[in-house]
């Protein structure tokens, strides 16, 4: 008797499915919730290289911009990336074959936590450096707006990325050649260990967008609904011709800024109250409303999420990290 393995979704497959249904949009949520928390874990066991930055929290932001864009679209985002790449369709294996080093990664195990990149949906490789991501996700637009099709690129970026020079030059240029780009601020309230009313003199950085000229929208980044329509209109304006616009998203991690990282320099009751406001709770309760959804599916989709997670985590310790060979060998189109 042949056994045949189960079928694995293709990143197109994945990401065309993520668009096409709402239950799908809250179970990339969910996978990317789970991931991340095992990724933390696997660090406290050594088996994560160099470190990794989780996005607990932020799910409404990386699965709207995914369920507003196309795979022809390009995205450049950050080394808080995993849950971005997740929601473009990279595949569970490669994403977190990628982060723990292994040859089944999306870099070949090459690039680590901090980048990941899968041309086929658009993730442009992301970026360890706070603030690169801009000026590219601009290079990106200027590629399309030359090559003259519609696409758009869309550059993911967070609060403190707002005060480093690429973010200035990035969408003064943009502006000024009316570039097809969307720059997305992830305001998760924190840049590494400071709070952002230490090193940010304006309550919303959507209000920068007007010292070049171009629309700036304040978002709620806890509700996926809200991420999409706005990401997605703004796109269709990019995608007309009509230049680029600025997304702040105001959300909140979890997480400290980095691996081990407790965050104790958080006041009391912050985290809490954020809580309050989980969007995968808001994202699962509102379905629940409108009957698109029972209670009981929402728990068989984390179950299955959990179990989905473990299987990946097997077939991605089951990969060899690089050889000596692969890490000296010339880099590829492909990034492999
Ligand atoms: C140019 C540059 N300066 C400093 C750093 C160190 N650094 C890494 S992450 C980070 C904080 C960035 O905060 P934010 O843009 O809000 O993104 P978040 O980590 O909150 O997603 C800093 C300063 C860096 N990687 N690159
Ligand atoms: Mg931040």
């Amino acid at each position: 008797m042949s056994v045949t393995a189960p079928q694995l979704q293709s990143p197109r497959e994945r990401r065309a499915s993520l668009q096409a249904s709402r239950s799908e949009r809250y179970a990339r949520m969910v996978e990317i919730r789970l991931m991340e928390e095992r990724v933390l874990a696997l660090f406290g066991e050594g088996l994560i290289p160099g470190t990794t930055h989780t996005s607990q929290g932020q799910e409404a932001v990386c699965v709207g911009i995914a369920a507003a864009t196309r795979p022809t679209d390009t995205v450049a985002c950050t080394y808080r990336g995993h849950g971005m790449a997740l929601s473009l369709g990279v595949t569970r294996e490669a994403v977190l074959g990628e982060i723990l080093g292994r040859q089944i990664g999306c870099m070949g195990g090459l690039g680590g936590s901090m980048h990941l990149s899968d041309p086929r949906v658009g993730l442009l490789p992301t970026f360890a450096i706070v603030g690169a991501g801009i000026p590219i996700g601009a290079g990106a637009a200027l590629t399309a707006q030359v090559l003259g099709n519609d696409d758009v690129a869309v550059s993911v970026f967070g609060d403190g990325a707002s005060n480093i020079g690429a973010f200035h030059e990035g969408l003064n240029l943009a502006s000024i050649w009316k570039l097809p780009v969307v720059f997305v601020c992830e305001n998760n309230q924190y840049g590494e260990y400071t709070r952002i009313d230490r090193t940010t003199p304006v309550a919303d950085i959507a209000v920068r967008a007007a010292s070049y000229g171009i629309p700036g929208e304040v978002v709620d980044g806890q509700d996926i609904d809200a991420v999409e329509e706005t990401v997605g209109r703004v796109v269709a304006r990019a995608r007309r011709g009509d230049g680029p616009t600025l997304v702040e998203a105001k959300t909140y991690r979890y997480a400290g800024h980095s691996r081990s990282d407790k965050a104790t320099y958080r006041p009391a009751g912050e985290l809490d109250q954020w809580l309050e406001r989980d969007p995968i709770t808001l994202f699962g309760e509102k379905l629940v409303a409108e009957g698109a959804l029972d209670r009981a599916r929402l728990e068989e989709i984390k179950a299955q999420a959990a179990s989905d997670l473990e299987r990946t985590l097997e077939v991605v310790l089951a990969s060899p990290p690089p050889t000596e060979q692969q890490m000296m060998a010339p880099p590829t189109a492909t990034g492999r």
